[in-house]
């Protein structure tokens, strides 16, 4: 089993967007400590077992950031189920991961299931969109996440700027309030100062659309990370 408490940097792949096969090499073999297979538009069975596929012939952990009921498939290391924590609807923290478990919770391993606190900050992502957040102040982030550590337990608390760099000053407000919940932040990185800077607060940073944008510069966001 994998020590996913030890990783530092992770890429995210979404099923709808297409990269080379050299390029999926080369972010198979860049040295990240994992791939997180994920998205919010069109994720579909056979985009998610493509990406699985491609990347299963490397040993690089491979995880699904479960999205929808109709792309989940066996294979994976582990299962990231996020729980929308700023929300306005129940059915994006608690409503649709029930019926996901009463519907497979028979054959889940439970020991590849990792439940993930999302707080969305961008009012532009399709994430923040479509799960109907409201924007929270940064007392409220902060809330959030000792609700996280300390009344839900949660594995991981995940900061999301999907498409926009963050506050990096809340990131680290928040780490302080984190010892048991690891800290991911994802969200506009492109670059090694940027991962840098993050990286400095979170205990997992996750690079996504750097990928699809300027991938040169993606890649290197690993080793600004783990040296
Ligand atoms: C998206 O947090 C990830 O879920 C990464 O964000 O795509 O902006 O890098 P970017």
């Amino acid at each position: 089993m994998y020590n996913r408490k030890a990783w530092k940097h992770v890429f995210k792949l979404d099923p709808n967007k297409s990269l080379t096969d050299q390029q999926l090499d080369q972010i198979c073999q860049s040295g990240t400590d994992a791939i997180i297979v994920g998205g919010t538009d069109n994720v579909t069975l056979d985009g998610v077992l493509d990406l699985m596929s491609h990347i299963r012939r490397y040993t690089v952990p491979c995880v699904l950031e479960v999205s929808t009921l109709d792309a989940i498939t066996p294979g994976f290391d582990f299962y990231h189920i996020p729980m929308v924590l700023n929300s306005r609807e129940k059915k994006w923290m608690m409503d649709i991961q029930h019926q996901a478990v009463k519907e497979y919770g028979h054959f889940l391993n439970w020991d590849e299931l990792v439940t993930e606190g999302y707080v969305i900050l961008n009012p532009d992502a399709k994430a923040y969109q479509l799960t109907n957040c409201r924007l929270p102040d940064s007392d409220d982030v902060i809330a959030y996440a000792q609700m996280a550590e300390h009344m839900f337990k949660l594995p991981i608390f995940y900061i999301e700027y999907s498409g926009t760099y963050g506050d990096p000053a809340l990131v680290k407000k928040v780490k302080q309030e984190l010892q048991h919940t690891q800290l991911v932040y994802g969200g506009g990185i492109k670059h090694r100062s940027q991962a840098e800077e993050m990286a400095q607060y979170a205990d997992v940073i996750v690079v996504g659309n750097g990928l699809y944008e300027q991938f040169d510069e993606a890649i290197e966001t690993v080793a600004a990370v783990k040296h």
